[in-house]
């Protein structure tokens, strides 16, 4: 071809480069269509109808780019009512795309469609959806994959591979019986019978050995795992055998690679790691496996281990060949044991923001607001009579509580009541700053354990800039409590072990490059101090990501109010908003 009739055709195609990239830019519409229906599945030699989306478990991964608007149009066909939240996205001025039943909206019921309908906007990395009314979760959730735009790189050598691995938890029974069992009795809910990875349980269980996530890999060569952790209660170690992990991102924010052999990751969490596969074939397998970390009494929680396998593709073998690896030998992790808090603490004291100039790490340098609430179990009155009450003592039941609020879901929706100035009889704007009767946090705990129940909001003008400093207790025992704040993404300023100090903590805040993300976990019988700008007007949940703590009463919701300025104010709600 002549160069004469070779250049207004490259012209041309530059310029329509050029016009694709600034749609881009601008992004584009994602459509998706979910269908909630059961199926049934079989996992540990047992059959179950499970809720699932478009019969999927777990259900469809969603994709789209960073500047994206995504509608996602809901339709229920199951008996259950149910609702989605997209976990983790800031939903600024949408909040009635943001999920939670009786918070945002009204469950979906039976036979209604809903049109989740919001925008990406300065958020990249992996998150992830999932039902958010009572314990449906358990089976209804997927990962949310956000790519950068077009044309901009990560800030790591790019993967040749990216795979999404979701951590959930099998229970054979049926959890919504599971649930309301363990309400009427008081008693703590039956823990899960095994972990799974992308719905998998994995050899180490009885009769599942053929429900086993297999990685496929080529030497030399990087892959990106997208970690997520959809479990409901398991705060989880992680590791591969004779393989390290760097992270390169959590909650869908960059940070400061760091390589580990062993991970953690609790629910609500997410975390990308690269993996480099070794540079020749190793002639082994390799478990990749996880594990709990807890400190409660062995027995309240699953204690079990869901492991896959990292297979190398043997170079003599065409990669759709049968498993020529079976009888190679198979490599083992160690993992931490059950109740390693201080690795946990290690761990997570690692994470820091990227704070470049295309990715600052925009801390609030000074606060409006400063809070402090602690975060912990109690009990209540038993629901039964002491001969068939199953809660801590015969007269009491479990329950959880922030400053001593145990807060109780309303009939109504909190966002629509907040919206039409109508919140009488549906919530109180009374939650308290700090806890009335202060104690000794993580010593004796006091004698009178009960809690008061409510529905009370915590009102914040818009754009205040917030100090929330979280304290575990140690009523009923030191747990970490995994606590979500929806709407925002904030920095992680300090943590630190026993009661905090007001006087000298603050000194040691790292107001430079602390990590941002929307799921923290307070550490067993310690604190953390988190910072965030209240720049999105609504009302957002804030609660424990271990689902037994929040049905126990572990969350509360915040109130941000409109700003002046037009930009600075909750949208209208969508017309088919559920209605209850
Ligand atoms: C959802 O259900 C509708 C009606 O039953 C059907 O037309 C549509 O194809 C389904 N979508 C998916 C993704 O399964
Ligand atoms: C699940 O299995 C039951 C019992 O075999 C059957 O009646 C039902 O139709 C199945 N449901 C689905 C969605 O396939
Ligand atoms: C989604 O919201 C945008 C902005 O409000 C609106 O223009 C669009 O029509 C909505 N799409 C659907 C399918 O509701
Ligand atoms: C929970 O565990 C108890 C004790 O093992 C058992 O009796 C009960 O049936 C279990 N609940 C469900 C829903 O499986
Ligand atoms: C795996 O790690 C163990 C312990 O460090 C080491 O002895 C072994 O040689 C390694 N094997 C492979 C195949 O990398
Ligand atoms: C798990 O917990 C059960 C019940 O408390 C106990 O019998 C078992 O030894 C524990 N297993 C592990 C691996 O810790
Ligand atoms: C952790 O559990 C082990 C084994 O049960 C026990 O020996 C150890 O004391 C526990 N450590 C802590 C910090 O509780
Ligand atoms: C945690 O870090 C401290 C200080 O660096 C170290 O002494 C300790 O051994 C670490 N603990 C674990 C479990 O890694
Ligand atoms: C309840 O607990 C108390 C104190 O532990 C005990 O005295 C009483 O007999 C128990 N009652 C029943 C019905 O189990
Ligand atoms: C709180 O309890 C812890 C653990 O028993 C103890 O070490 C500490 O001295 C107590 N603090 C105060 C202020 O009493
Ligand atoms: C609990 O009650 C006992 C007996 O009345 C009292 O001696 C003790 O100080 C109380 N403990 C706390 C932490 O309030
Ligand atoms: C579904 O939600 C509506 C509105 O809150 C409620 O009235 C109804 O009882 C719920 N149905 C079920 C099956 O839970
Ligand atoms: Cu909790």
């Amino acid at each position: 071809m002549a160069a004469s009739s070779a250049l207004p055709g490259s012209l041309l195609m530059a310029a329509l480069m050029l016009l694709s990239s600034i749609i881009q830019a601008q992004g584009i519409t994602r459509h998706y269509d979910f269908n909630v229906t059961m199926a049934n599945v079989t996992r540990l030699c047992g059959s179950k109808s499970i809720i699932t989306v478009n019969g999927q478990y777990p259900g469809p991964q969603l994709v789209a780019r960073e500047g994206d608007r995504v509608v996602v149009r809901v339709t229920n066909h199951v008996q259950h009512n149910i609702s989605l939240h997209w976990h983790g996205i800031r939903q600024l001025r949408t909040g009635w795309a943001d999920g939670p039943a009786y918070i945002t909206q009204c469950p979906i019921q039976t036979g209604q469609s809903y049109v989740y309908n919001f925008t990406i906007t300065g958020q990249r990395g992996t998150l992830w959806w999932h039902a958010h009314i009572s314990w449906l979760r358990a089976t209804v959730y997927g990962a949310l994959v956000i790519l950068p735009k077009v044309g901009v790189p990560y800030p790591f050598p790019a993967p040749d591979k990216e795979v999404p691995v979701i951590f959930g938890e099998w229970w054979m029974a049926d959890t919504e019986t599971i649930i309301s069992q363990a309400t009427k009795t008081g008693g703590a809910p039956n823990v899960s019978d095994a972990y799974t990875i992308n719905g998998l349980p994995g050899p180490l269980y009885n009769c599942s050995a053929k429900d086993t996530f297999k990685l496929k890999v080529k030497p030399g060569k990087t892959y990106m795992l997208r970690l997520i952790n959809a479990a409901l209660n398991g705060e989880l170690f992680f590791s591969i055998a004779n393989h390290t992990l760097t992270v390169v991102e959590v909650d869908a924010v960059y940070v400061k690679p760091f390589t580990v052999d062993t991970l953690v990751i609790a629910p609500g969490q997410t975390t990308n790691v690269l993996l480099k596969t070794k540079p020749s074939y190793p002639g082994a397998n390799f478990y990749m496996s996880a594990l709990p970390y807890s400190t409660t009494r062995p027995g309240t929680f699953d204690n079990t281990t869901v492991a896959g396998i990292l297979e190398y593709q043997c170079p003599e073998e065409p990669s759709s060949s049968p498993s020529f690896n079976k009888a190679l030998p198979l490599l083992k992790p160690t993992l931490p044991q059950m109740n390693d808090t201080n690795f946990v603490g290690n761990f997570t004291a690692k994470l820091r923001s990227l704070a470049t100039a295309q990715y600052p790490a925009a801390v609030p340098q000074s606060v409006d607001k400063r809070f402090f609430f602690t975060v912990g179990l109690g009990t209540l009155p038993c629901p039964g009579n002491a001969s068939t009450c199953q809660g801590p003592t015969n007269t009491t039941q479990f329950a959880a509580a922030i400053n001593n609020v145990s807060f109780v879901l309303p009939t109504r929706a909190l966002l629509h009541s907040h919206y039409t100035g109508l919140s009488s009889g549906v919530y109180s704007s009374d939650f308290p700053n700090t806890p009335l009767i202060p104690f000794n946090y993580t010593g004796t705990p006091p004698n009178n354990t009960n809690v008061a129940t409510g529905t009370k909001l915590m009102v914040l003008p818009f754009n205040a800039s917030v100090e929330l400093v979280m304290q575990d207790t140690s009523i009923l025992g030191t747990e970490s409590h995994p606590l979500h704040l929806h709407g925002f993404n904030f920095f992680v300023v300090g943590q630190g072990y026993g009661n905090y100090d007001p006087v000298n903590d603050p000194a040691s805040f790292n107001l430079v490059d602390p990590v941002e993300r929307n799921t923290v976990g307070v550490p067993a019988g310690g604190w953390v101090a988190i910072r965030f700008r209240a720049d999105n007007p609504g009302v957002w949940f804030m609660h424990c990501h271990l689902e037994v703590h929040t049905t126990w009463g572990l969350r509360m919701a915040w109130v941000v109010l409109d700003g002046r300025l037009p930009h600075q104010k909750l949208l209208p709600p969508p017309s088919d908003l559920p209605k209850c």
